[in-house]
């Protein structure tokens, strides 16, 4: 493939702690093995189609700023097949296995619905070949059900049903096409599906219907074969006032309560946990208790902004917490770690996006290799353990396995007379312990 899109760009080459080269990784070695796995298995880096190669800078209050010299300035399909070759050559010189993209990211939407479909196909038959050529991977797909008019009320929950059918053909569509490039995974984030306001808005029935049209989803993936994992990405506001699909524990209920959960996973993103107030690490662990942890969306919010910022994640505390958690429940398996970020709008040059994403996977090399080291230690695992030991014997395991009731409970507390047993929590010991490893 002619390496002509990042001309002064060359493989960027793992280069240890003390290279003062901004195109090298300090800690993201790929070969390199920590625990069973190279940094490569666990970490399984993606690309995203949309912020790295659709995105132009632009905010609220200005236009575009981003220097992106292959851009002939049309939205068409031949401009399509050559953004494929910058976003494959990107990956290829990142040591980025995978990549990721919506529908209407990689082709452009034509006139009718039949017309966006052909668009898709000529595109991915360009994306298959320089697939098969790098050996680069589909992390996931998705379907873009937030641009357009149509979707003003949202797609699976809009009110108007012609919304509804439109969304679901998108959809079928783009589950048929990650299917065609074998990608590991498709994301359903509900980019509208919530409300504006409550006064014109039936929950109830939106809800039912975001639930029949998962069901319809699942069934079409079952019909065709496609084997790769389905995903909800959760985030609690933004496009609109309220999405459905709020947090890490919302979507559990609600894949529950629509019998969906076997078939769903959930992609969590740091800067959606934080915007519903939590912490990536929270989300994480509730998804881990389900047994529900995909994939992550990688990136991290401004704390003194109140929006889906989508900044690269630099902060090893953060990814840390982020691996200690992942390696917990027993690392990523079909998901990835996505870069769902993008460089500030005065970050204007092309080379930026390396910067960007080096930085990002230099983070989490960094947290991977701390989390591995605090598991080893076992200090931690320890501490938690021997925090909850009353659990192992005696009236807790009598509790665990069901055997009393309130009757006994009422009986025991009467001989016990009060409780002497609590134990310091010691989170400034914790915290001190983690610094040791940073
Ligand atoms: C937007 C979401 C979106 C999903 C894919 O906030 O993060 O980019 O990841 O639709
Ligand atoms: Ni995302
Ligand atoms: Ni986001």
């Amino acid at each position: 493939m002619p390496s002509s899109f990042f001309p002064n760009i060359s493989r960027i080459p793992f280069e240890g702690p003390d290279s003062k080269n901004p195109l090298a990784f300090k800690h993201y070695n790929a070969g390199e093995v920590v625990g069973r796995k190279t940094m490569r298995e666990h970490l399984r880096f993606s690309v995203v189609y949309w912020h790295t190669l659709r995105g132009v800078g632009a905010d609220m209050f200005g236009v575009g700023t981003w220097q992106r010299p292959w851009e002939d300035g049309s939205n068409s399909v031949a401009m399509a097949m050559k953004r494929a070759r910058v976003m494959f050559e990107f990956c290829e010189k990142l040591g980025a296995p995978f990549y990721a993209f919506h529908d209407r990211d990689v082709a452009p939407e034509g006139r009718t619905l039949a017309e966006s479909n052909r668009n898709l196909d000529r595109v991915v038959r360009e994306l298959k070949t320089l697939q098969n050529d790098t050996g680069i991977g589909l992390l996931w797909g998705t379907a873009c059900l937030f641009a357009h008019p149509r979707y003003m009320h949202g797609a699976a929950t809009s009110c108007n049903a012609d919304a509804f059918a439109y969304a679901a053909a998108q959809v079928k569509k783009a589950i048929e096409v990650t299917h065609e490039l074998r990608g590991a995974g498709y994301v359903f984030w509900g980019g509208r599906e919530g409300y504006a306001t409550l006064l014109n808005t039936d929950m109830e029935r939106e809800l039912d219907h975001l639930g029949a049209f998962l069901h319809m989803a699942v069934e079409h993936k079952k019909r065709i074969g496609f084997r790769g994992q389905f995903y909800i990405e959760p985030k609690p506001k933004e496009p609109t006032k309220h999405q459905y699909d709020s947090d890490a524990a919302a979507c559990l209920n609600f894949l529950r309560d629509y019998d969906l959960l076997r078939d769903f996973k959930l992609n969590l993103e740091t800067n959606h946990a934080t915007l519903a107030g939590h912490t990536m690490q929270h989300d994480l662990e509730v998804a881990g208790a389900a047994g529900a942890l995909g994939s992550i969306d990688a990136n991290t919010g401004d704390m003194l902004l109140g929006w889906d910022t989508d900044q690269f994640p630099t902060d090893v505390y953060l990814t840390t917490q982020i691996m200690l958690t992942l390696l917990k429940y027993g690392g990523l398996k079909t998901g990835g770690t996505n870069f769902d970020a993008k460089v500030r709008r005065e970050s204007f040059e092309p080379v930026d996006l390396f910067h960007a994403h080096i930085g990002g996977m230099d983070a989490f090399a960094r947290g991977l290799k701390i989390a591995h080291a605090i598991r080893q230690d076992g200090r931690l695992d320890q501490f938690i353990r021997q925090r909850y030991s009353s659990w192992d014997s005696g009236i807790g395991d009598k509790i665990e396995k069901g055997k009393v009731g309130f009757r006994e409970l009422e009986d025991y507390a009467l001989k016990l007379g009060e409780v002497t047993t609590n134990q310091s929590g010691r989170q400034e010991y914790l915290e001190n312990l983690i610094n040791e490893f940073i």
